[in-house]
């Protein structure tokens, strides 16, 4: 029996983090919602705590159009029909200079945050027109606001930023809301991937830094998810208080 909201919601990156907080967020609102990410175990785990009446789980590597195509063909038919896109898998590897960096690791993370995006989203937005939809991107300071060792992944969320606002010009006229929000410091397992499970290194970052949480940008989702039908917030950044940005660095020797 359906006993929910009338409205559906597709989120990327649902094993972890800003992802696996919206799942909550949203279930508990009554959505119908569909959770995507590589981990099986962890997307069988939500199944097994919330059921399938509200919640559709699909596994695959988002890298991989393919399965991307196999798991949208797969989507049952309450759950077809997607009213809010959230594109939030994504991640950062590495923190070294560019002149250091490794190039797989690059690959990995344009394939995953900027072509892996872009493509869902095409895929869904005849389904996103037909409901006059929503389209919510998970960009990030990082693509506003330099730093050393940010390269690929601040230009990767620059990427999300500006395709954000490209998507808004668009979708002009077919109702469609387009938001991009950039988080700064959250505690998740951000980066513990980007250190390739450094957890000492994870819990240094974050110690003392009363970083937002999960559930903080999960509830801003909501928020843009659920306002009025006449508002559309193009850009939304959001930090902890104890982060501010702190700008140029000069040398003093040369060149
Ligand atoms: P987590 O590492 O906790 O979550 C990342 C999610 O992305 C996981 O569910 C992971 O699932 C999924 N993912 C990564 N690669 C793939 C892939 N190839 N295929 C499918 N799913 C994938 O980090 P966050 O929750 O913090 O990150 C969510 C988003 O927020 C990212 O886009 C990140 O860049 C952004 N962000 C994070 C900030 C932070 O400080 N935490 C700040 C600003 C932005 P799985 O491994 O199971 O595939
Ligand atoms: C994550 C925020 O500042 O670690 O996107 O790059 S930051």
């Amino acid at each position: 029996m359906d006993h929910g909201i009338d409205k559906t919601l597709l989120v990327t990156g649902a094993t972890s983090g800003f992802g696996a907080a919206t799942v909550e967020r949203f279930l508990a609102d009554g959505w119908r919602v569909i959770a995507t990410g590589r981990r099986g175990e962890r997307l069988q785990a939500l199944l097994d705590r919330h059921g399938g009446e509200r919640l559709h789980v699909a596994a695959f590597d988002i890298r991989d159009g393919d399965a991307m195509q196999a798991a949208l063909d797969a989507i049952p038919e309450p759950f077809r029909g997607v009213d809010v896109l959230v594109n939030n898998a994504g991640l950062a590897l590495g923190t070294a200079l560019a002149q250091q960096a490794d190039l797989d690791q690059w690959r990995q993370m344009i394939d995953t945050n900027v072509t892996a995006l872009a493509t869902l989203t095409f895929k869904l937005l005849p389904a996103l027109i037909a409901r006059k939809g929503a389209i919510i991107n998970i960009s990030s300071v990082a693509g506003v606001y330099p730093y050393p060792g940010g390269n690929v992944y601040g230009g990767t969320k620059a990427f999300v930023s500006q395709f954000s606002l490209g998507l808004r010009s668009d979708l002009h006229g077919t109702g469609v809301r387009v938001t991009a929000i950039e988080p700064g410091m959250a505690q998740t397992e951000f980066t513990l991937v980007r250190t390739r499970g450094n957890q000492a290194a994870s819990d240094t970052l974050y110690a003392g830094a009363n970083p937002m949480t999960a559930d903080d940008i999960a509830g801003v989702i909501h928020y843009v998810a659920t306002l009025p039908p006449h508002l559309n917030i193009n850009r939304l950044e959001i930090m902890p208080v104890t982060q501010s940005v702190a700008g140029f660095q000069v040398q003093r020797t040369g060149p």
